[in-house]
């Protein structure tokens, strides 16, 4: 009897896919809902195909290394970008879902004819975010979120896009790293999904993941110190002389974010004095990424502002970002404001 219920809880455990858990969180079986799952089922699929092309990148030709192209960022392209990029197309090819995508790779977004216009949602993406971590087999991810279109976009300027984040339906990212892992939510929680190889699904591991309300870690990359405005520096001038902080910076943001998620902390791309608006890309890299991250409890800033406030100007707007655990957040704010709680700091 024993023995029954072990292996029926571990059967039970094995048939809670994505696909499911969607259904589960929609509490609907409705078309809405179904097609949703079928959705997030295609996003699955993407990340199964590129974690299984990363998986043997070392062993095959044309895999690594760089195209010699350059994309809408100014950025050198590399053939694992171009792979993932059109993976996440092909996967939304006769979906009837998704009508367009836009993605970090594409200057412009990418109409599928036959979905349009019955497919009522966008899909943006960053399709692999952290790519230079590609070629040193070190941990990469993709990113995405799913917005409902509006109106019909006839003339082809997905304006309707240019709105703030709390217009995502769902968002969430894979993590290509020792195993695979999807982080989605749709709104209702934060929930963490492991690939199972030998099933070829993503299972549930974490329903409702809370991110700690403080943490250790700061996540910033600190060559950019002189570049960066006096009150960054201050504030990781304070974290130097706290006991107690671990610095973390892998490269490559979705690592970088998981890592708070399940431990706490901070993650900075602070603006420079250069670029005021620093690297990330808002619309697919940190909407999404707060999204999830508040979901779990978290806070997202730009450091004047929460990111899900924020109206893009245009598809590839960059934006500050300054995420993770509510008390970690509000103390940059707190520097970058230069509010009374700031603590004291004296220069280098
Ligand atoms: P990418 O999408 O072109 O890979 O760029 C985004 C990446 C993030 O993953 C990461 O947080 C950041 O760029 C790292 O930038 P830097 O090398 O300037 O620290
Ligand atoms: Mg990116």
């Amino acid at each position: 009897m024993t023995d029954y219920t072990a292996h029926e809880q571990a059967l039970d455990r094995d048939c809670l896919t994505l696909s499911r858990h969607v259904l589960q969180q929609l509490q609907s079986f409705d078309a809405d809902a179904q097609d949703l799952s079928a959705l997030m089922n295609r996003i699955a699929l993407a990340g199964k195909l590129i974690a299984r092309r990363l998986s043997r990148a070392g062993l095959m030709e044309g895999v690594l290394g760089f195209t010699g192209g350059v994309n809408i960022q100014g950025e050198d392209v590399k053939k694992m970008d171009v792979y993932a990029n059109e993976v996440f197309i092909a996967a939304f090819k006769q979906s009837g879902l998704v009508c367009r995508l836009a993605s970090e790779e594409m200057e412009k977004p990418y109409y599928i004819p036959e979905n349009c216009p019955i497919g009522r949602y966008t899909l943006l993406y960053d399709p692999l975010d952290g790519s230079s971590n590609v070629d040193i087999n070190l941990n990469v991810g993709s990113i995405f979120a799913i917005r409902q279109q509006e109106g019909t976009d006839l003339d082809e300027t997905a304006a309707d896009l240019l709105q703030n984040g709390h217009k995502q339906i769902a968002a969430g990212y894979i993590l290509y790293g020792p195993s695979t892992m999807l982080v989605y939510s749709m709104g209702k929680g934060t929930h963490v999904f492991v690939l199972d190889p030998s099933l070829g699904e993503f299972i549930l591991a974490i329903e409702n993941l809370q991110i700690p309300a403080s943490g250790p870690i700061y996540s910033v990359n600190e060559g950019n110190f002189w570049a960066w405005e006096e009150p960054i520096r201050n504030y990781v001038r304070y974290v130097h002389r706290q006991p107690g902080y671990s610095a973390r910076y892998s490269g490559a943001l979705v690592g970088d974010i998981h890592r708070i998620l399940m431990q706490g902390g901070v993650f900075l791309y602070p603006g420079t004095q250069k670029n005021p608006a620093g690297k990330l890309r808002l619309l697919y890299e940190a909407a999404p990424i707060a999204f999830l991250v508040e979901q779990a409890g978290g806070k997202a800033s730009t450091g004047t502002q929460p990111l899900l406030d924020v109206v893009p100007d245009h598809l590839h707007m960059r934006t500050p970002l300054i995420i993770g655990s509510p008390e970690n957040v509000a103390l940059v704010e707190s520097f970058i404001q230069q509010t009374p709680a700031t603590p004291t700091v004296t220069q280098v």
